[in-house]
């Protein structure tokens, strides 16, 4: 029988009447330990905040939470879509603490707007592990944080193109780049721009002449690449980056329809992130020049995480980051078929 004693009133009190908008003046909610509340069963109860099902990469992470803490393994699940809403996101957490679920996983939107919410799963002796994207608030207000190093990757992305250039002799040429970016203020984006914008400006004669962002979603990139090309003329464009897989999708969709070439069978240079199956089609298919690839399996460290605090282990760091590797036209045949997601 899983016991869990939180402060469970008074979360309910505060959260439901400032609905998490408690003004600094206001007194600090003083502990006021409640009846114990329980599960009634022996599984393990996981909270997992999800942010989404804004892109291929979201799915098969989501999937792959869903395939690791399942009750033949012990767990109990608690799945919670944000909806792409940080607001959104933030009441769920109120909701688990309210369930008095064992762990919670957030895989935040933004970084921002985590505070109180943070505050009080640890006041309610809920332990918080952070996954994706990060949050914004004092380390030792949750116990881990596992995802990528999205700097890293921003950087690779431009380690590969200097290659590129270098292999076709390239590499002195004046470059116009068209940048389609992720969320403002999710990790992920500011992450891997400022990778890229580091390595850039390593080049003189390079140039972001447009930038955009497309929040990760195809759609809004083909709408956000259409503009850009009804305003830059195609044949300036040397280089377009897409912050992920689903946007170069979408910017794609919107150069074909202007007849512009692009992808090493084509002129423009294409490059984006996460390398979902669909993007290994693309390098195969001569579009898409790399994808630099974003792991979403990211359940097994969040497990391991999970395990080690059941079992009473001080966690020996605050981030663990996961194996990711680049992929291109050139080598994408040879590993397409392993790609599941
Ligand atoms: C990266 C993740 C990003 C992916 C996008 O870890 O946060 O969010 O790159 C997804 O596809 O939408």
């Amino acid at each position: 029988m899983r016991k869990k004693i939180i402060m469970f009133w008074l979360v309910v009190l505060i959260f439901g009447l400032a609905g998490c908008s408690m003004q600094p003046e206001e007194k600090e909610p003083e502990i006021v330990r409640s009846e114990s509340l329980e599960f009634d069963d022996d599984f393990l109860h996981i909270g997992l905040i999800q942010t989404g099902k804004e892109s291929g990469w979201r799915d098969a992470n989501s999937n792959d939470y869903q395939e690791t803490f399942t009750k033949e393994r012990g767990y109990d699940l608690i799945y919670i879509d944000g909806n792409s809403s940080p607001e959104r996101q933030v009441k769920a957490m109120q909701d688990l603490i309210r369930q008095q679920v064992d762990y919670i996983i957030v895989q935040p939107i933004v970084e921002y707007g985590w505070d109180e919410a943070v505050e009080f799963a640890q006041e309610a002796g809920i332990p918080v592990i952070v996954a994706d994207r990060q949050i914004a608030v004092d380390s030792d207000k949750y116990m881990a944080w596992t995802g990528s190093d999205f700097y890293e990757e921003g950087c690779k992305a431009i380690q590969w193109l200097e290659d590129y250039l270098e292999e076709n002799d390239r590499q002195d040429e004046a470059l116009n780049i068209v940048l389609l970016e992720g969320n403002e203020g999710a990790t992920a984006t500011t992450g891997r721009t400022g990778g890229l914008m580091k390595r850039i400006e390593k080049h003189g004669n390079w140039k972001i002449i447009a930038s955009a962002c497309a929040n990760f979603t195809q759609g809004e990139a083909q709408t956000v690449m259409e503009q850009i090309l009804n305003e830059v003329d195609p044949d300036q464009i040397d280089v377009v980056i897409a912050e992920n897989d689903n946007m170069m999708f979408g910017a794609m969709k919107a150069m074909e329809r202007k007849n512009v070439s692009f992808g090493p069978e084509g002129d423009i240079i294409t490059i984006s992130f996460d390398a979902l199956r669909e993007a290994f089609e693309k390098m195969v298919d001569g579009k898409l020049h790399a994808s630099i690839e974003c792991n979403p399996h990211l359940a097994a460290s969040v497990e391991k995480i999970i395990k080690k605090l059941e079992r009473g282990e001080k966690l020996k760091k605050k981030c663990y980051y996961i194996e990711e590797k680049v992929y291109d036209f050139k080598n994408a045949s040879q590993y397409i078929k392993d790609r599941n997601y």
